[in-house]
């Protein structure tokens, strides 16, 4: 083992430091890596010249120009100036050429491609001007569909316009491509590559989304890393008006998109002069638009006759493109020095096996081609930069005539193709121009963002070195069932440059470790001569879940685009993550730990941390620290924020600049992020860098310590997984797959522990076990006056009622007091009561705190309550469920019942759980769940974990999500198939009825079901007593005669016997926005589905964007100054415009009792219900945090803001001469009392307009205040109006379901 007193990092200088105390000064042991030698006499790059084929196309396309001259022969002439260099990402890098690019911008959320659209929305709403001189007009659409429509729209007026967008959005936006391409219009597409939803959805990087575009008639052009993002970018822009032929430029999702790297900026100034020589055909495209002045028609419809030659007329245009787009990156390259080709070669000149890829992916490749050729062997890679039109010549004249294997690698799968697109391209073209290698075979990788690294690029190579290649093969994965992968070596140590330095970050969301990090790349980037590169990943928790931020500094440009291997600095900045995690797994040996924990000796290591810890720390030899970061932070002020501290401390620790320089830099930079919020912050900052510096100490470990002793203890996936859980024995699926996911080794698992298809079992997050809460809520039983209330609010399930006989509590814990239960008469009497809290699924979010009237409950820190809560919690989940003693439809009774959606990965206080949590309460045995794509289909469908759990019978929630644009229809169309199998199941009942078959128990409960069936009260009744007959005696065999059949049918069709509860689940830019047709389609049909829309007013999944429920004046993105138009009225809209639908508006933590009985009323409603619940949001920015959120609740229905309403439609049918019924809509918010402007000033998202301008701010406010003083009176109108009826209240009417209809507003 090698340890060298020499700093891990660049910088060699000696890192010492006033007043560091108790530190033992670093000394970092060296790289095992040494300097990469050229291969002799082979240059860096090798790139043919191609031959063009001199035809010029007779119907006139652009004619490419000479090439220009190429000043260092390699077609780049030296840059005029040096370039700005700066660490952008890959989004940035594109966004800032769209915008320099285009005057006219559609824009539509969707990860990873989200931050281009923010961005040119925030440059826009700032007055940036592009290079025409022009400010971008840039809007929000309702999908991607409407982008694309309305990029078509822009396009056939003369606009330049461009959008960004992927995966699901690029989809939607295909019937347009086809348009537009057909068209010849031109235009830029910047796409983030993504993965698609297939067996599962998934926001990470691949190429599936792009290669589903292939086909449009887009040119399509890739970027392959920042650098290239920006450069391509700008290509893509200049080449498109020459061409006539709209581009896609896409680059890989985060990869690529969320990379942050140091790149050399393009000026938009200096590409001016590229501007000029292109405006001519930016006005024939303008001259080309659809104009009165000189009008055309287009968009005909065509017949036999003449459709078929109108597509062949255009090949010239598509023709011409490779020749244009070489000869735009001849002319990028004169003006900045960068020199692409369509296809560029790498690696031996007389290389034998090469590698065809695109995307970063490439630049992995490259790393093994240097790797492998100075080892002796002669290998290459064609990086394909043009994938339409694809060019057979270009791709020949870069392939050395020495090739004779060749393998091409796609990131993407098409199950049931000859092959990946890449791999029939590359083949066709060996094939039509019959070039003469040995072998030809394909790979994917890295699909979903799955990391590819230089090992695996090597086992890539070494395939196409065997005497029979792998073809069809995957890397980066073990397929154990087809057998089709290959096995990759050891990372290699030549990557990365030797003055590299790599560091890993372990963090919680939101405890600032990835914002210090991103601070840290951008302090050092901007360091002369340095370079940076940060790449973050996160898991699926809406919050408190786990970051890795990957790092790498040094002297020469980063290109790596796979996570850190091998660390020579971690971080652990939570330290029960040393339990949960294999941290150190990635350690280099003698690297540097640096741990968040006030632990001072060795000892006190060793008694916190487990075994695997302490055998990692013997093997590696880690130079080690800790710093008490909670106490520091706290001692300065900064209360829970560590980041400051830890990142002081990385920066005196990793040595990636001498640490003298870095203080500076670093408080310039706290100067620069926290002097908008006063001296006193910046101060406190600044203590905390200070007091950092002070309180790192160094563990030190005894030469030998711990070698040589007995590995037996070793702890492993699975035993971790157990210790994360608690589980005792975990069965087979949690055991095979959810417990190494859940310790973050899904990477390690073989395709064969997958269920085909993407199910996963209920219940999973009960053995989650987060632990992220810091206080948790403890109960004072005297004070308690048992409403529950606590349990209702909680929007994690982790605080439930027990109810318990005085035998059943003989076993229990000693702190597990209870009292008498109060109320409920005979039924209840003899039982006790207690309110439990699981403190491990507890996210500390105060709610129920708060919302306690009695303050019967009080935070207390979770290392003094853990052992004890944790033995009452295990005790309270093994007493019975007693739902049964309580009217369900009650606030206190419906948390007796048993919460079927619990521990979430939601935020602390998350407004959508609560009522998600309430359904599954009053309908979970037989709810059935469509839920669009959203913040409730995250928290509520992240693989592994599962919220929807089943009760002790096996019964629950059936949950799935189809697309965030069609889960109106996808309910839909869940309901009509229970429909149709119900229909199915009455009709055999009745025939077995009627033709007496099955014994006389059996036939009078089919008697029984059939009246009742359609009853949601009452069906689970007579389906159990059905079911119960069947048992008894089962069907008889014979199935020949109509009487055997039917029961026979009922027998296999027991589980439609209860009534299915369908409701279709989404967010407000679900229902408001994209899914809005499909919604107003299902209002049309009067079927039996209950909506539910949980309203933040913005699309919080995304990060905040606007949405049609957005209010007036509320900044959010997307509306970067204040949206200036009002909220769609969706209830008001519904209830007038289909008059039989049940409607109601909620907000659950302002009335308990209103939500209640809404849900109950949709329910029991036999047409379409829609349910409309404000859903207080983190993204809302509400004063004092979440843990507040309910007073925000409680004054937005005080001030009208939120109004409370139920309508209950009039019954189908009424008596020929009697009055025409009406529905019924009772305001549950008669008065508008409070201050309007005093509940605007809570909320963040509206005082950001107060404190940026007052005045527009002020404006705005006034017509929210009219228009919610409009909708009151309207609201008062339509109730005053609505008369009730007799008979009216579906629900009573319709099935006795003991829903009351609502009451009227006079009543
Ligand atoms: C066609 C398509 N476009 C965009 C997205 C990205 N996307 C996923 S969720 C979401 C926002 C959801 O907002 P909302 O419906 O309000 O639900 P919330 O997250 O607020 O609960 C978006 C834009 C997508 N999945 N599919
Ligand atoms: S603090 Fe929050 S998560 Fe914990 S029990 Fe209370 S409401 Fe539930
Ligand atoms: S709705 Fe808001 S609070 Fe809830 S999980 Fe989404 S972002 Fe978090």
């Amino acid at each position: 083992m090698l340890l060298r007193p020499q700093p891990c990092g660049v910088s060699a200088r000696p890192r010492a430091r006033q007043g560091i105390a108790q530190v033992v000064r670093v000394a970092p042991a060296p790289r095992r890596r040494r300097a990469l030698p050229r291969t002799p006499g082979a240059p860096a790059r090798y790139y043919r010249e191609d031959k063009a084929s001199g035809a010029t196309p007779a119907n006139q396309p652009p004619p490419a120009s000479q090439p220009t001259p190429s000043p260092n022969g390699d077609g780049a002439a030296p840059p005029k100036r040096a370039p700005k260099e700066a660490p952008v990402d890959g989004n940035e890098a594109t966004a800032r050429m769209a915008y320099a690019m285009s005057d006219v911008s559609f824009i539509y959320p969707i990860t990873p491609a989200t931050p281009m659209g923010e961005a040119v929305d925030q440059w826009a709403s700032e007055g940036r001007k592009n290079v025409f001189g022009n400010v971008m007009q840039v809007t929000e659409m309702e999908s991607e569909a409407g982008v694309a429509g309305a990029l078509h729209g822009a396009l056939a007026a003369g606009a330049l316009v461009t959008t960004f967008t992927c995966s699901q959005g690029l989809l939607l936006m295909i019937p347009n491509m086809y348009k537009i391409a057909g068209e010849l219009i031109p235009a830029v597409l910047h796409v983030t590559a993504r993965a698609l939803a297939g067996h599962a959805l998934s926001i990470f990087g691949d190429h599936q989304d792009v290669m589903a575009v292939r086909q449009t008639g887009w040119a399509m052009l890739c970027s392959h890393s920042v650098q290239e993002a920006q450069d391509m970018a700008l290509i893509s822009h200049l080449t498109t008006f020459k061409a006539r032929v709209p581009f896609v430029h896409f680059f890989d999702g985060f990869r690529t998109s969320h990379e942050i790297n140091k790149i050399k900026l393009i000026d938009p100034e200096e590409i001016k002069p590229l501007v000029a020589e292109i405006t001519p055909y930016i006005d024939d495209h303008r001259r080309r638009a659809l104009n009165p002045a000189h009008p055309h028609q287009r968009g005909t419809a065509q017949g036999p006759d003449v459709y078929f030659q109108g597509i062949e007329a255009a090949n010239p245009f598509h023709d011409a493109v490779p020749e244009l787009v070489q000869e735009t990156m001849d002319r990028v390259a004169s003006v900045t020095g960068r020199q692409y080709h369509l296809f560029d070669y790498v690696g031996h000149p007389e290389a034998d096996r090469v590698v065809v890829a695109m995307g970063s992916g490439s630049e992995v490749l490259e790393s093994a081609v240097a790797h492998l050729n100075k080892l002796g062997q002669k290998v290459g890679l064609i990086k394909v930069r043009l994938f339409r039109p694809w060019s057979a010549e270009h791709l020949l004249a870069a392939l050395p005539k020495t090739a004779k294997r060749i393998t091409v690698m796609d990131r993407t799968k098409e199950h049931g193709s000859g092959g990946e697109p890449l791999l029939l391209d590359v083949s066709s073209t060996i094939q039509r121009h019959k070039v003469p290698i040995e072998v030809l075979v394909g790979g994917r990788y890295g699909l979903g963002s799955k990391d590819f690294t230089p090992a695996m690029a090597v086992a890539v190579y070494d395939n196409m070195a065997a005497p029979s290649p792998k073809d069809s093969f995957v890397v980066g994965i073990i397929d154990d069932v087809g057998f089709s992968h290959l096995t990759a070596g050891p990372e290699l140590d030549d990557a990365v440059p030797d003055s590299t330095t790599e560091c890993l970050f372990w963090g919680m969301g939101s405890d600032g470790t990835v914002g210090a990090n991103k601070e840290a790349v951008k302090i050092i980037a901007a360091h002369d001569g340095m370079h940076a590169q940060g790449y973050f990943a996160y898991d699926a928790h809406k919050s408190g879940g786990v970051t890795t931020s990957h790092l790498r500094f040094g002297r020469e440009p980063i290109k790596a685009p796979y996570l850190v291997a091998t660390a020579d600095y971690i971080g652990v900045h939570q330290p029960q993550y040393l339990i949960k995690y294999d941290t150190l797994e990635r350690l280099r040996p003698g690297g540097v730990v640096l741990i968040n924990a006030p632990w001072k000796s060795l000892e006190e290591v060793e008694a916190h941390v487990p075994e695997r810890v302490k055998q990692q720390i013997a093997r590696l030899r880690p130079q080690l620290y800790c710093i008490d970061a909670a106490g520091v932070a706290k001692d300065v002020g900064l209360g829970r924020r560590t980041n400051m501290v830890m990142q002081a401390a990385f920066f005196a620790l990793s040595g990636v600049m001498p640490i003298e320089q870095a203080i500076p830099l670093l408080k310039e930079s706290i100067k620069k992020a926290y002097s908008k919020k006063g001296d006193k912050i910046v101060n406190m900052n600044y203590a905390a860098v200070d007091a950092a510096l002070d309180k790192l100490v160094k563990i030190e470990v005894p030469q030998g310590w711990r070698m040589g002793e007995d590995s037996r203890s070793f702890v492993g996936t699975a035993e971790r997984a157990v210790h994360i859980t608690g589980a005792s024995s975990p069965a087979d699926f949690l055991h095979q797959v959810v417990m190494p996911m859940l310790a973050m080794e899904g990477d390690k698992l073989p395709v064969s522990v997958f269920a085909p298809g993407g199910t996963f079992p209920p219940g999973t997050t009960a053995v989650e076990k987060r632990t992220i809460a810091a206080a948790v809520p403890i109960w004072d039983k005297a004070a308690c006056t048992q409403c529950n209330i606590c349990a209702f609010v909680c929007p994690h399930a982790a605080i439930r009622p027990a109810l318990a006989t005085p035998e059943e509590l003989s076993g229990a814990p000693a702190g597990f007091g209870t009292v008498p239960i109060k109320g409920g008469g005979p039924a209840l009497a003899g039982f006790q009561y207690r309110m439990q809290v699981s403190p491990h699924d507890c996210t500390g979010c105060e709610l129920c705190v708060n919302a306690c009237p009695d303050d019967a409950l009080a935070s207390k820190p979770i290392e003094q309550i853990m052992a004890g809560e944790t033995a009452n919690w295990d005790f309270f989940k093994g007493l019975p469920a007693r739902g049964e003693l309580f009217e369900k439809a009650t606030v206190r009774g419906s948390q007796f019942q048993t919460p079927l959606m619990e521990f979430s990965g939601a935020c602390e206080g998350c407004g959508e759980t609560p009522y998600v949590k309430l359904l599954t309460q009053l309908f979970g045995r037989r709810m059935v769940v469509a839920n669009a794509t959203g913040c409730s289909s995250i928290w509520g469908g992240s693989a592994p974990a599962n919220p929807y759990s089943v009760d002790a019978t096996g019964h629950g929630p059936a949950w799935a999500n189809s697309l965030f644009e069609d889960n109106a229809q996808f309910g839909f169309g869940i309901q009509m198939g229970v429909k149709q199998r119900r229909a199915a199941l009455a009709a055999a009942a009745e025939v077995a009825v009627a033709q007496s078959v099955g014994s006389e128990e059996l036939r009078a409960a089919l008697g029984e079901w059939l009246q009742v069936k359609d009853n949601g009260a009452l069906a689970g009744a007579a389906a159990a007593r059905v079911e119960a007959a069947l048992k008894a005696s089962p069907a008889p065999a014979d199935v020949s005669t109509a009487g055997g059949a039917a029961l026979a049918h009922i027998a296999g069709n027991t589980d439609m016997l209860d009534k299915p509860s369908v409701w279709i689940v989404g967010g407000d830019g679900w229902a408001y926005d994209i899914g809005y047709a499909g919604l107003d389609h299902v209002f049309s049909t009067g079927e039996d589905v209950n909506i539910l829309i949980l309203d933040t007013e913005e699309y919080s999944n995304t990060g905040g964007q606007k949405s049609k429920s957005t209010p007036l004046g509320a900044v959010v993105k997307f509306a970067a100054g204040g949206k200036s138009r009002p909220k769609k009225e969706m209830g008001i809209m519904t209830m007038e415009g289909y008059p039989d639908t049940y409607v109601a508006s909620v907000c659950l933590e302002a009335n308990y009792n209103q939500v209640v009985k809404a849900m109950t009323e949709a329910e029991a409603h036999p047409g379409v219900s829609l349910i409309i619940a404000y859903a207080p949001c983190a993204l809302q920015g509400p004063d004092g945090g979440m843990s507040k959120s309910q007073t925000d609740a409680k004054m937005a229905v005080d001030t009208g803001y939120w109004p409370l309403y139920r309508y209950a439609p009039p019954p189908r049918t009424h008596e020929p001469g009697t009055d025409i019924p009406r529905g019924v809509l009772a305001l549950d918010s008669k008065k508008l009392k409070g201050d309007l402007e005093a509940f605007l000033s809570r909320e963040n998202r509206f005082a950001i307009l107060s404190r940026k301008d007052k005045d527009a701010a002020d404006e705005l406010h006034h017509q929210l205040d009219d228009s919610i003083h409009l909708r009151h009176e309207r609201l008062k109108k339509m109730a005053a109006d609505s008369k009730p009826q007799p008979s009216a209240g579906p629900a009573a009417a319709a099935n006795g379901d003991g829903a009351a209809p609502p009451p009227a507003a006079s009543s």
